[in-house]
């Protein structure tokens, strides 16, 4: 406000009239900052138990200024479907990109970002894509190589060349999008994709982040401990428990060399990567901090003090902190972008949104990874911030889910996608106008490999979730009020029949509205 007053003063009174009719009449411009695996328990202003430590300080200015949407979600909880389903607001059964696979994106299909190029928009991805094939509908990408790296990494460039940046990547990932937004045709209305690899695996922090948490113990879950029992038999098959699956060196930071010549018991070993791409000096910065935390860890395990619990207590402890310190690098990307806007009296005007392409486990279920159609992983935060339209701190009820994303940042910018796509505009809602635009989400998961987690489809109401496991025929039914860690499966139970009756009948509803296939149709073997 205060920037615009101030180019407005600076100008005649007649230039000022135009330039506020030019500005209150063109169309919004969109900065969509996207992360990879960001918990909503990682940010603060969700209110979580980890809501005194997330470092989430820009993320939660956003909220203030804006809407913090309490139960976003999304409809397939892995990285390159959710993608899938915003550029195309559908269902992965339609647009065709069910997994992580080496099968690419059809680029050649409907997506918003191509009607928003129709309509003048100028258009910009810069970031984790994740897709395979290359971004259509872009005046201007720059990608990072599959899941990217964290220090020195690799970008893809228009030309479809390699070229290496040094330093940490969701700094350079800002600043590539910076230089962008500098070099825009400023009398076009723009959307700008800021897409961060991190808090992704390998969760490596940025060099100045390192120290962060020294110090602080992190709350653990309740449920870090958890057995399984009462659920789904497939849960127990599970490859993503920070006790069993967490890798020494690529995880949990601590190199062959420093392992004393004590043997680990290890699920795998994936050495460590990231650490062989620093320079000198970055090994240098990276050692001071882990070498001796890392020293310590393993003179206490040799001693044969520590029980297993204990050690499993650790592993958390470092995965927490690795975690969280790469969040710091992405809220100093919402500050820096956010600033940048404000700098350049485009604030006004410019919607800003922050999410993630799925949730993440934080020790919740024994977890780290995501997948499963539990809260926490298929939740994805959503934070937007819409001057003039949007009334600052709102905490919106509403059930949204990554498919509306497409048909309502079309109408934000006052155009409107075709019939086939599946999810619904919340401009209402944002506007304050409509208190929800559905009564039950439906879920889709088609994987079955790294993690070992099994295809599973479901239907969540407000109260309830129903889970169906097809290959396995079991079916999983939770009351979220009253068992919100969803620990005890209520299906079968005469009690619940009612309840149980109107969760199949909504998943029958959505699957046939959402056309969605067979089971046997994308059934897959088991990978290993
Ligand atoms: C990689 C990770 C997995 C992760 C998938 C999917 N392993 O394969 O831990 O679940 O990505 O993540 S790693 O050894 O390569 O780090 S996603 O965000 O791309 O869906
Ligand atoms: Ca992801």
């Amino acid at each position: 406000m205060k920037t615009l007053a101030l180019l407005l003063a600076s100008l005649s009174p007649l230039a000022v009239a135009e330039e506020k009719n030019r500005s209150e009449a063109s169309p919004p411009n969109i900065v969509f900052i996207f992360s990879d695996d960001h918990a909503l328990n990682a940010i603060s202003s969700y209110g979580g138990p980890l809501s005194k430590i997330a470092p989430t300080p820009h993320i939660d200015q956003l909220a203030k200024e804006g809407a913090l949407f309490q139960n976003s979600f999304c409809a397939n909880s892995i990285c390159g479907p959710s993608r899938a389903s915003i550029l195309t607001g559908k269902h992965s059964h339609k647009n065709g990109f069910l997994r992580n696979t080496k099968r690419p994106f059809d680029g050649n299909q409907w997506t918003f970002i191509k009607e928003l190029q129709k309509a003048n928009y100028q258009t910009a991805i810069i970031g984790k894509w994740h897709l395979k094939s290359k971004p259509t509908g872009f005046d201007h990408w720059e990608i990072l190589p599959g899941q990217g790296n964290y220090y020195n990494p690799d970008f893809i460039q228009m030309n479809g060349k390699r070229k290496r940046f040094k330093g940490y990547v969701t700094d350079i990932t800002t600043n590539k999008a910076i230089d962008w937004l500098n070099s825009r045709d400023k009398t076009k209305p723009f959307i700008l994709m800021c897409q961060h690899k991190a808090p992704h695996r390998t969760f490596s922090p940025a060099l100045r982040h390192l120290d962060a948490f020294n110090g602080i113990k992190i709350p653990e879950p309740a449920t870090l401990f958890d057995d399984y029992s009462t659920r789904s038999k497939t849960l127990k098959e599970n490859e993503m428990e920070i006790d069993r699956h967490l890798t020494w060196g690529y995880d949990l930071k601590l190199r062959k060399g420093e392992r004393q010549g004590v043997v680990l018991p290890e699920f795998r070993d994936y050495g460590t990567p990231e650490y062989n791409r620093m320079n000198p000096q970055q090994k240098a910065a990276w050692d001071a901090h882990f070498k001796p935390l890392n020293k310590k860890f393993i003179t206490a395990y040799k001693s044969g003090t520590m029980s297993h619990q204990d050690v499993v207590r650790w592993k958390y402890q470092r995965y927490l902190k690795n975690y969280l310190g790469t969040v710091k690098a992405v809220d100093d990307s919402v500050g820096k972008l956010t600033k940048y806007l404000k700098d350049n009296g485009l604030s006004e005007n410019t919607i800003v949104i922050y999410s993630s392409d799925q949730g993440f486990y934080l020790g919740e279920h024994g977890w780290f990874d995501k997948r499963w159609m539990f809260e926490e992983s298929f939740k994805m935060p959503f934070v937007i911030k819409w001057p003039g339209q949007i009334k600052p701190n709102s905490r919106p009820e509403a059930m949204i889910q990554n498919i509306d994303y497409a048909p309502t940042f079309l109408e934000m910018a006052g155009l409107s996608a075709p019939p086939e796509v599946q999810g619904k505009s919340i401009v209402n809602i944002l506007k304050g106008k409509e208190q929800s635009v559905r009564k039950a989400l439906y879920y889709a998961y088609y994987e079955h490999g790294e993690h070992s987690v099994p295809q599973h489809f479901g239907v969540r109401t407000k109260t309830h979730k129903l889970i169906h496991f097809p290959f396995t025929k079991e079916w999983n039914l939770f009351d979220l009020q009253a068992d919100p860690q969803e620990i005890n499966n209520i299906y079968g139970q005469k009690e619940h029949a009612a309840i149980q009756e109107h969760l199949h009948a909504e998943y029958q509803r959505l699957r046939s509205e959402f056309d969605a296939p067979p089971y046997e149709k994308f059934k897959t073997k088991r990978k290993k």
